[in-house]
């Protein structure tokens, strides 16, 4: 087994006092381990042999550049990938309160997948941040990371709304919001391509025909006066990618 993997994981276990044995493969045990770690002061050779590891694991991932995307309409282009395979100037996680990315072993989330290939420099650096601000993070707004082992250069966290009994306004505002802010970001920060995930419609339970509406019309009106170059939706599903493919067609009409 390589090296690096072992001493990742035989690292994060004892960070993590864990003793028993992972059934899991190396690399997924690695990620597990990575999920449950709180970065406090994980240690230089942590990070620099983590950084080895998730830069191979990115390249054996197929790297769909975004500026080779065609454009569906103008400066607007669909995908269905993995978001982690995507090379931008930036690429959006959708997050809770807390905004640390998910802690579950493995989660199936978009949150999960971004922080696990980003390495834990992610949390650390969004943790101090946290700690700086002293509360949860409200909906609808946008924190900075660097994209670390990733493709992307930046990462931009934003909590969207989440879905109790069925959607209000405020639901919708905190949502429009979320699309916002990252936007204005991009071109505050000078981004040439930003890219979205279906943001609250996973986890969060936002119907994806409501949320992919306000991310169009959003997205839309917002670029007819930006410098951004690129605004890709990525999808991670046929069914959700025919919505949004539907949805942009017919708000162009
Ligand atoms: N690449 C692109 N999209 C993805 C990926 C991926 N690797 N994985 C999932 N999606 P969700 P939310 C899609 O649940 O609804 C987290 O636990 C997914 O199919 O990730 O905003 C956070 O920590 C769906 O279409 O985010 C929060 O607690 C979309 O991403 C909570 O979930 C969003 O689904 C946030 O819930």
């Amino acid at each position: 087994m390589d090296e690096d993997l072992v001493w990742c994981i035989n690292y994060l276990k004892n960070i993590n006092h864990l003793t028993e044995e992972i059934h899991l493969t190396p690399e997924l045990a690695l990620r597990a381990l990575m999920n449950i770690t709180m970065p406090l002061s994980l240690s230089d050779e942590f990070y620099e042999r983590q950084d080895k590891i998730l830069k191979r694991l990115i390249s054996r991932k197929e790297t769909i550049d975004v500026e080779n995307l065609e454009e569906i309409r103008p400066h607007i282009s669909i995908v269905k990938s993995d978001i982690v395979s995507l090379k931008a100037d930036a690429i959006v996680d959708a997050g809770n309160e807390k905004l640390l990315g998910c802690f579950l072993p493995l989660h199936g989330c978009v949150d999960n997948a971004i922080h696990s290939f980003a390495g834990l420099e992610v949390r650390r650096d969004l943790l101090k941040m946290m700690e700086r601000q002293g509360h949860d993070e409200a909906c609808g707004l946008v924190k900075v990371t660097k994209g670390y082992n990733l493709q992307a250069k930046y990462i931009f966290h934003t909590v969207g709304p989440q879905i109790i009994h069925r959607v209000n306004e405020k639901n919708e505002r905190d949502l429009k919001s979320s699309y916002l802010s990252c936007l204005k970001k991009a071109d505050e920060m000078h981004l040439k391509s930003l890219v979205f995930p279906s943001i609250s419609t996973g986890i969060y339970g936002y119907p994806i025909e409501k949320a992919c509406k306000i991310a169009i019309n959003v997205t839309k009106n917002y670029l007819l006066n930006s410098k951004i170059k690129r605004v890709v939706f990525d999808l991670f599903s046929q069914g959700d990618y025919n919505v949004y493919f539907d949805a942009i067609k017919e708000s162009y009409r």
